[in-house]
């Protein structure tokens, strides 16, 4: 693969079906729902759409414990519906793009039943072990290694018909496929390319660095007071993962199709992503890394810190390098597993949460990469705001806090570390007017208390709102080669307010500089390239006239001849 992929041109959209819009009542959001509202992401200008899924589930992950992969889940609608889905998008110029679930299933997949007896010739298609050696099975103790799962608990559930215990890296109703099983491999791409025939152009494949595990599976180091193991190398790029994506690769002709395709991979650094992403290679077209996303949290996710700013752009920046000359870099801060930026990184109170939002839009839009606008980021939407456990509806978030709280972390501390990352606050539905306008129903998690005042039809109605601020930063991306291919150079990297940087293609550059604080900022103008001649082609809040002093969240474009 050596010419450049038309989805290094591309910016996608991610929706969440069951928080995008609800047409029949039932307070979940529905493919219709999502035919409905296709132009408000026409107009934004993003090309993809990737629908977290949508396939037949019990739903104790929200769709991502899949008991059929090749049927709808009646709640989003019918076969119908997804197949006018697909015209639609593609009618307006745009690629859609599937959530390939397959590190595991649901346990209510047909092949899990089976694989639950123990004759059965699918007992191999999952991971199943005996006890631990010298104890009882299923008691305390037995299970076969140490490890917890990403949800808290043990990562092994046992199954007392069969007296083994299965692997499940998630939740107990997610266990894992054995993809050492050529037959479970076979059955994969083959599903694959049944949604490929039925129109889908690409896949954003869910954990996919965790199918290939290190065999024999052996108990990992444990952390003072922590009652499993999370050592994540034991599961993460197994030996055999690029085996692996390379035959999917050709099984499902993911490069000779031209095949959108990001791979979700947990423990993924720089080096693992250039192998993966290579275009010397038919692996994948880029990954999710978690490394940027990690660098606010102290140890676990559950004990966030304060963001250092250097940290963030200095991660940015080292995989911008690091990607230059070879492979892809995605640009995310927000999708359904984390909270929501403008909380997190900006400043959410009323006085400057959209120049908040237009500053991290500016520098996260202006990096090189394919870049993602997970639903409700383009209008700023913010945390949820929970302070019960009983507001959460998200298995992860009633895992951790039962496993903290039986740990003897108090309850104040866990809800507090909820409120701030949970992944329920990207999860609320989407605010389409003052009113709500989601559902006509009872919404399956509440709105957002802010929805009044933070809503799509207000923001879109505004020519000062977030979205178009996301529509002019996409808008330059397609009329800029510079956006797109231009090499990227940090400056100031230990500046702790202020984020600026430069991208160059032959004489044409960018200069970006950003205030990412809510206080005025002094902006060292010698250590930036000279503005003399110097365009001003975007800015997030009303400019001033010189860079001296950047108002709070302001972020600025420059264009200029190097
Ligand atoms: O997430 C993978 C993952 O490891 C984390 O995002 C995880 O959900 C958690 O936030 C870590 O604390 C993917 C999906 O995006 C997520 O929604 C699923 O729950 C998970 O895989 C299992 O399929």
């Amino acid at each position: 693969m050596s010419q450049t992929p038309w989805w290094s041109r591309s910016v996608v959209y991610q929706i969440y079906p069951r928080s995008f819009a609800d047409t029949d009542g039932d307070g979940f959001g529905d493919l219709r729902g999502i035919i409905d509202h296709l132009d408000h992401v026409a107009d934004l200008g993003a090309d993809v759409l990737w629908l977290s899924p949508i396939y037949v589930s019990p739903q104790d992950d929200n769709g991502y414990d899949i008991a059929d992969y090749e049927a709808i889940d009646p709640m989003f609608g019918t076969m119908d519906d997804f197949d006018e889905l697909v015209a639609a998008v593609h009618s307006r110029g745009m690629k859609l793009v599937m959530d390939l679930v397959v590190n595991h299933t649901s346990d209510e997949h047909a092949w899990f039943t089976e694989s639950r007896q123990p004759g059965s010739d699918k007992r191999d298609w999952y991971v199943w072990r005996p006890a631990r050696e010298g104890h009882e099975p299923g008691t305390p103790g037995a299970e076969p290694t140490n490890w917890g799962s990403f949800f808290g608990g043990s990562a092994w559930a046992y199954d007392e018909a069969s007296g083994e215990y299965y692997l499940h890296l998630f939740s107990r109703k997610q266990p894992d496929l054995n993809w050492e099983n050529p037959a479970v491999r076979e059955a994969v791409y083959a599903m694959m390319n049944r949604w490929v025939d039925r129109g889908v152009d690409g896949f954003r494949m869910d954990v996919i660095n965790l199918i290939s595990k290190t065999y024999p599976l052996a108990d990992g180091v444990l952390t003072p007071g922590d009652p499993y193991s999370f050592e994540i190398e034991r599961v993460a790029n197994g030996p055999r993962l690029i085996e692996f994506l390379e035959e999917m690769n050709r099984e499902v002709g993911i490069t000779s199709k031209q095949l959108f395709t990001v791979g979700e991979m947990v423990a993924c650094g720089l080096e693992h992503a250039r192998e993966y992403t290579s275009r010397h290679h038919d692996r994948l077209g880029m990954v999710f890394t978690f490394e940027h996303v990690s660098v606010d949290q102290s140890g676990s996710k559950l004990s966030p810190k304060k963001l250092h700013l250097p940290d963030l752009k200095q991660n940015l920046a080292r995989w911008q390098e690091g990607l230059a000359d070879d492979g892809w870099n995605s640009l995310y801060f927000e999708n359904h597993d984390q909270p929501r930026s403008v909380s997190r990184w900006g400043d959410d109170s009323p006085e400057h949460r959209v120049a908040s939002a237009k500053a991290l839009a500016t520098v996260l839009h202006l990096h090189q990469g394919t870049p993602y606008v997970y639903q409700g980021q383009e209008i700023g939407m913010t945390n949820a705001g929970f302070t019960r456990i009983e507001q959460y509806a998200d298995v992860e978030a009633r895992g951790q806090f039962a496993q903290a709280t039986a740990a003897g972390v108090p309850e104040e501390a866990v809800l507090a570390g909820l409120s701030a990352m949970s992944r329920d606050n990207a999860r609320t539905p989407m605010p389409w007017t003052p009113e709500g306008g989601f559902t006509t129903g009872t919404p399956w998690l509440p709105l957002n208390a802010n929805t009044a005042s933070i809503n799509v039809a207000d923001d879109v109605a505004d020519p000062d709102g977030v979205a178009a601020h996301y529509k002019a930063l996409i808008a330059l991306r397609r009329e800029d080669a510079v956006v797109r291919d231009g090499a990227f150079e940090l400056l100031l990297p230990d500046d702790e307010t202020l984020w600026a940087f430069t991208r160059t293609l032959g004489d044409q550059r960018l200069l970006v500089v950003a205030n990412m604080s809510s206080h005025l900022a002094g902006v060292p103008i010698s250590a930036l390239p000279s503005l003399e001649d110097a365009e001003l082609v975007l800015s997030s809040v009303y400019p001033g006239t010189d860079l001296q002093t950047l108002a709070p969240w302001e972020a600025r474009v420059y264009r200029f001849r190097a």
